[in-house]
């Protein structure tokens, strides 16, 4: 089949599959069907691992497209609630491993391409990541759609078809620099794309106000929304469910002939480039915000068409001759957003429901607030959306005049029920109007709009409803929850480290714990055994020499593979501390150095050496994290919402050397605090700590000041250091007073670096301890989390295809 598929793809590589009708009843008509009846005589053979990459992955789609209709026809037939997930990042990385994997014919797809001269491994390495996210926020989508297909819950993922996707990155002497994704450059055989399916998107305009006072947004510009859907297979079920990704095209009317006749071919093209401009490239913000206007017509543009979709499948499967009732709509459809991004879902579906279906502002408002929940990522103020209100009447008047009319009923409610909070509302209306520059507070109108509220780990829903969302609390105390993020163990534990997976499934006698992670614990009672020690020893090194060379390949960098591998992976920023990273390591090169080549030889095993691999994706980390045995997650308390990395870690055997933010607090309980380095403030200490800085109270430990003024001495060449040390300190100039207290927590980070030492020395000490790591990780996996999603917040069930 593959050969087959070799043939005819290299003749067609661009024609999509035909796709018919409307998702739930649609057939899509197979990709090969198609190409046969074009091309039936063979092409010159070429089976390059390109090509045998892109005939294996032809071969793969088709099965998941002949699941994607048996899903979807069963959940039409069916009509259970479904759950649509709103999100601006997916971080999907490669499909073909994942696919193989959860269709479970690795072995037949590995054995046809040993044949056909070719590794299953290596072929896989042809395909580009789809990088479709920044960070944390977009992989958590990815994998709770992994889970969701896999636990056979309805639902889809709804996003943005980004032209490119997070750039590229290459270090040269200058610094950073950012490359175009081109991911599409090729070809990507994972989407189909609806020519059926497409929506129009509006932005500007004006509202017309009908004598009836019935008002209708008209005029601006109009674009298409045009579907393309990438399968989601369940693990080991038949269950496949979609990720609808849209991409902006201009409307076919609004192309202006006349103009085009004229011989002004720019004006007329215009429509085309800025339509063409709303899907171009993903912002690279994470964590921060970024108020530009195109950003805004993404979110726009990802809600609206979204829900013409999800309208347009309620009003398909009406019941009998009656339309259906729209007090129904909730219990057929729940919409998660992920973070404040895609809020305006909020004020279109209030628009939809009003202006297009007739509903009045009580009944529209009652399905909207039943139907939308909200998930917060982040307490960082610089990420929590501000958009200006007079762009947002530029763009959007319609929903300004439903934002408005939210807020103003808010503040009346407030008023005649709850007089104590008068002086709150400044804080929490949604308008705010006292700054210079008038803003709409997306978290505020989510809070206000949204049946439920959720963090991300415990510590940060606390630090939600104890601080940040604090004052809604009293109004609504029911509306908070908590759902600790989680990861998937196919991609990250099965599919990217068999070897350790052979030797779990080996011990466990079972390979149950692929879906049911919770059966790790069971690994508990063997922690202390020699031959699972040894075992679980040489995957480590096989994973570690798999990185090594990598990292050798892509930096010319050898680094050996019996030294410590301790890692830290994440985007960079001030709260993260990477600077509390290198500070550490610049002092304990300063201690290498000043020994005595003798002292040096007997107190270490293997010296220090500090590589920076550039490029992280998913793919990198499905290498590296099987690779680690030490991980860091070092932010200061509080700020970090949740983190999983720190899961994928842990899952992996690699101990984590941490504070106690994020879900590294519910990581250290699972897997026991003798398991965990522990240091540095914890999160009620923290704003006591800023105060005392404030004051000059502070008092830095010597250490601390040795390595900054180690740096300072040229130590590290003659780049201007300085800017970037004083943020650590003082209160002038580039100082910041060390806001995020690196200096406070540098002791008791090197004493619990001091304290991974001693622990790597005894081998069977580290090995039992990593061990229990994976043992203890059967909480975090996302099946857990989307199963909690399901039940507590959608009100869905698992619909399996029979
Ligand atoms: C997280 C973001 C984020 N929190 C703004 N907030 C963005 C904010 O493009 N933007 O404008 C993009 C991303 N990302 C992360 O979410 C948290 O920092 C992590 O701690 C958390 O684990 C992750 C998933 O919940």
């Amino acid at each position: 089949e593959i050969e087959e598929y070799a043939t005819v793809c290299s003749l067609n590589r661009n024609i999509q599959g035909k796709a018919f009708a409307h998702e739930g009843l649609e057939k899509i008509s197979t990709h090969d069907d198609y190409r046969r009846s074009q091309c039936p005589h063979f092409s010159p053979f070429k089976f390059e691992p390109e090509q045998a990459y892109y005939a294996t992955a032809d071969s793969v789609r088709d099965r998941l497209i002949q699941q994607w209709n048996e899903t979807y026809l069963h959940y039409h037939k069916v009509d259970p609630k479904q759950t649509y997930y709103f999100s601006m990042e997916y971080l999907q990385g490669r499909a073909l491993t994942n696919a193989i994997g959860n269709l479970n014919i690795q072995d037949a797809y590995a054995d046809a391409l040993t044949k056909l001269g070719h590794e299953l491994e290596e072929i896989v390495e042809q395909e580009k990541d789809a990088a479709l996210g920044n960070g944390g926020l977009g992989r958590l989508a990815s994998c709770f759609l992994d889970s969701m297909a896999t636990l056979n819950l309805p639902a889809w993922g709804y996003g943005l078809r980004y032209r490119y996707g997070l750039f590229k990155q290459r270090i040269t002497k200058a610094g950073q620099e950012e490359i175009a994704d081109d991911w599409l450059e090729k070809f990507s055989p994972w989407e189909v794309v609806r020519h059926d399916v497409v929506f129009p998107v509006r932005f500007f305009g004006q509202v017309e106000v009908h004598p009836s006072g019935f008002r209708q947004w008209v005029g601006g510009e109009v674009v298409q929304a045009l579907a393309y859907d990438v399968p989601i297979p369940g693990y080991k079920t038949r269950n496949t469910i979609s990720l609808r990704l849209w991409e902006a095209k201009a409307s076919v009317e609004d192309f202006n002939l006349f103009q085009f006749n004229d011989g002004q071919y720019e004006s007329a093209a215009q429509l085309h480039s800025s339509a063409q401009q709303i899907c171009a490239v993903l912002y690279p913000g994470d964590a921060t915000e970024n108020g530009k206007l195109l950003r805004l017509k993404q979110q726009f543009f990802l809600c609206s068409a979204s829900l013409q979709d999800i309208i347009f499948r309620f009003k398909e499967r009406e019941t009998g001759k009656d339309s259906r009732q729209w007090s129904e709509f909730p219990s057929k459809v729940a919409v998660q957003l992920n973070d404040t991004h895609p809020t305006l879902a909020i004020p279109e579906l209030m628009r939809l429901l009003m202006d297009n279906e007739g509903l009045g502002w009580d009944e529209a408002w009652d399905v909207t607030t039943r139907t939308i929940a909200y998930t917060n990522h982040t307490v960082l103020p610089e990420a929590l959306e501000k958009w200006s209100q007079a762009v947002m009447w530029k763009l959007l008047p319609r929903h300004m005049e439903i934002i408005e009319e939210i807020d103003k009923r808010f503040i009346a409610m407030i008023r005649s029920t709850r007089p104590d909070l008068e002086s709150k509302l400044p804080s929490m209306c949604i308008l705010d109007n006292n700054t210079q520059k008038p803003v709409v507070r997306m978290a505020n109108l989510c809070v206000v709009s949204g049946h439920t509220v959720n963090g991300v780990a415990q510590l940060h829903s606390d630090i939600l409803t104890s601080e940040l969302f604090a004052d809604y609390v009293s109004i609504w105390p029911t509306k908070f929850q908590n759902k600790t993020n989680g990861i998937t163990p196919r991609r990250w534990l099965r599919f990217c480290n068999p070897e350790l997976s052979n030797i779990i499934t080996k011990w466990l006698k079972t390979d149950q714990w692929v879906t049911n992670l919770d059966l790790l614990a069971d690994l508990r009672r063997f922690a202390d055994n020699a031959d699972l020690q040894a075992e679980w020893e040489s995957a480590k090194m096989a994973n570690k020499q798999r990185l090594a060379q990598y990292i050798l390949r892509v930096t010319g960098e050898s680094i050996d593979p019996n030294s410590m591998f301790d890692i830290q992976v994440k985007r960079i920023h001030e709260y993260k501390r990477q600077l509390l990273n290198i500070l550490g390591a610049v002092y304990r090169y300063k201690k290498l150095k000043e020994m005595s080549p003798e002292e040096r030889k007997n107190t270490y095993f293997t010296y220090l050496k500090v590589v920076f691999i550039p490029n992280y994706n998913v793919s990198v980390a499905e290498m590296l994290i099987p690779g680690s045995e030490l991980s860091q997650h070092i932010s200061t308390a509080g700020m970090e919402a949740s983190g999983t990395s720190n899961m994928k870690f842990a899952l992996n055997g690699c101990l984590i050397i941490g504070t106690l933010d994020g879900a590294n607090v519910e990581i250290r309980e699972e897997i026991g605090e003798e398991n965990f380095f522990l240091f540095g403030a914890t999160a009620d200490e923290v704003p006591r700590l800023r105060k005392e800085r404030e004051n000059g109270l502070f008092k830095p430990d010597p250490r601390f000041e040795e390595a900054k003024q180690f740096i300072r001495t040229g130590a590290f060449g003659s780049y201007d250091y300085n800017p970037l040390l004083e943020t650590l300190e003082g209160n002038s100039g580039y100082a910041r007073g060390d806001y995020f207290l690196v200096g406070h927590d540098f002791p008791s980070y090197m004493d619990a670096q001091a304290r991974v030492d001693e622990a790597y020395k005894d081998r069977k000490r580290w090995t039992k301890m990593s061990i229990l790591s994976t043992a203890g990780s059967g909480k975090f996996s996302s099946d857990r989390t989307i199963a909690q999603y399901a039940t507590e917040i959608w009100n869905i069930e698992g619909c399996p295809v029979p």
